[in-house]
């Protein structure tokens, strides 16, 4: 079984501008800056056939590239959070391509969770039961004019993530181009 999901990969400017920010919030263990990355539709563990499947599907899919901005920090968890993360601003584009790359999953055999897109990038994933919240909601509000980008939009990926001790491991298994 291999644990899959389709993303977005950062240009380096955006992801020197994600490790700037990161820096200003007080967290154990932030996102190393080769996984962040945008997810478009979290796959799970699939069987190889069916991520061949993912991927003849995704080869075949039509959108335009588009330009994104990353926009303001939130997080993730309500009174206790799990996630920090960088907003995205809306994007019609990006949209689109999520609507479609979700479609094509669920047409090769894939189950995928029914939740409504949120776009973002996860800069640190959090201990809910860690003490400190109140720094880092001031930590995040204090950041809130953070922003990066706009950045092209020229492809999206399939990655394979292996879990391990530390910060998953992610290998990008396929790059599918958008047009301009
Ligand atoms: P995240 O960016 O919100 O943390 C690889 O693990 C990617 O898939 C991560 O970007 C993560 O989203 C997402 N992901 C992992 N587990 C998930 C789950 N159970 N549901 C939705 N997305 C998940």
């Amino acid at each position: 079984m291999i644990r899959a999901f389709a993303a977005i990969d950062l240009p380096d400017e955006i992801r020197a501008a994600l490790v700037r920010v990161q820096e200003r919030l007080p967290v154990k263990r932030p996102v190393p800056p080769e996984n962040l990355h945008l997810t478009l539709v979290f796959l799970g563990e699939l069987p190889e056939p069916v991520l061949d499947e993912v991927h003849l599907a995704l080869s075949a899919l039509h959108a335009p590239g588009f330009d994104l901005t990353l926009t303001g920090l939130g997080l993730f968890g309500g009174t206790r959070p799990r996630v920090a993360y960088a907003g995205v601003a809306d994007c019609a584009g990006l949209r689109h391509l999520q609507a479609k790359v979700e479609q094509a999953a669920r047409g090769a055999g894939v189950r995928v969770e029914h939740r409504r897109f949120v776009p973002h990038v996860t800069l640190a994933y959090l201990n809910p039961a860690a003490p400190g919240r109140d720094r880092l909601e001031r930590a995040v509000a204090a950041a809130w004019d953070f922003r990066a980008g706009p950045f092209a939009v020229t492809g999206f990926g399939l990655y394979r993530s292996d879990l391990g001790q530390g910060a998953a491991c992610h290998a990008e298994l396929a790059h599918y181009p958008l047009p301009a």
